[in-house]
């Protein structure tokens, strides 16, 4: 539900997303209030009860828009709005919203939408995270990509979606290609040769000091196991940083 389905339209053309609804593993469309606005100048918006800046989205049309998009997805859908009150989305959220069999994804325009159509119709709100967007359009973008990458047969063979940063909770380790020397920097020795235990080893030793200098927050919520301690006291000793305690 949108009031721009061009911009929702045209990031379907391209990337997984796209890819995924071209080969039909996902249904996509878009629902537009203003065409089921009754007046000649398809109005969407009105001034706010109370007063104060801006424009509200009204009760209608954007109620109708709602019903008719919730007629096309699947018994069981959610309804959830985007907006900056919203609850944070993270994978978990995202796992969770997979395991659905659709979504109606209401993007919000102007100061909000009426509360009202936000009790009657809207099961969860949901916010990208603290910083101010123009609206709801690249926030439900952003969840229909990591809800998409999710569904079976969407992604290829070789990525798969287990294997990815927060998948089990930790950062990805660093990545190379060639050249092996770049503007003097080198790919590291361990890299180079076809030592598969010691790569995987140096490997889950990075993503979990990488977790633990950049996000000490998802080491702390994830713990670790008694190997997972070693490598990371390892990493810390040789980055010469301050291991967790405990
Ligand atoms: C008056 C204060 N603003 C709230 C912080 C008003 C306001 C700002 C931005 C009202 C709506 C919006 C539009 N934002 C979204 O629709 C939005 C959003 C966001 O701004 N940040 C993080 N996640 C999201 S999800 C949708």
């Amino acid at each position: 539900m949108t009031l721009f389905p061009g911009m929702v339209e045209a990031y379907l053309t391209g990337g997984v997303v796209g890819r995924a609804v071209g080969r039909e593993a996902l249904e996509v469309g878009t629902e537009d209030p203003r065409r089921h606005a009754a007046d000649v100048h398809r109005t969407v918006d009105d001034r706010p009860y109370g007063g104060g800046p801006g424009m509200v989205m009204a009760p209608m049309p954007l109620g109708v828009a709602i019903r008719a998009a919730r007629s096309r997805v699947a018994e069981g859908s959610a309804v959830l709005a985007l907006g900056p009150a919203g609850r944070r989305f993270d994978q978990r959220e995202a796992e969770r919203l997979a395991a659905l069999p659709g979504l109606v994804l209401v993007a919000g325009r102007y100061e909000g939408i009426d509360e009202r159509v936000l009790e009657a119709l809207v099961d969860e709100e949901l916010s990208l995270g603290d910083y101010v967007l123009s609206g709801g359009e690249l926030a439900a973008l952003v969840v229909l990509d990591a809800v998409a990458r999710l569904l079976p047969g969407v992604l290829g063979d070789a990525a798969s979606a287990g294997q990815d940063s927060f998948g089990d909770g930790l950062l990805d380790w660093p990545h190379y290609t060639r050249p092996v020397e770049w503007e003097g920097r080198r790919v590291p020795e361990v890299l180079q040769g076809g030592d598969h235990a010691a790569i995987e080893r140096w490997r889950l030793k990075q993503s979990l000091g990488r977790t633990w200098q950049r996000r000490p927050d998802l080491v702390r919520s994830r713990g670790l196991s008694r190997e997972e301690r070693q490598l990371l006291l390892e990493f810390c000793a040789e980055a010469g940083i301050v291991p967790p305690d405990g």
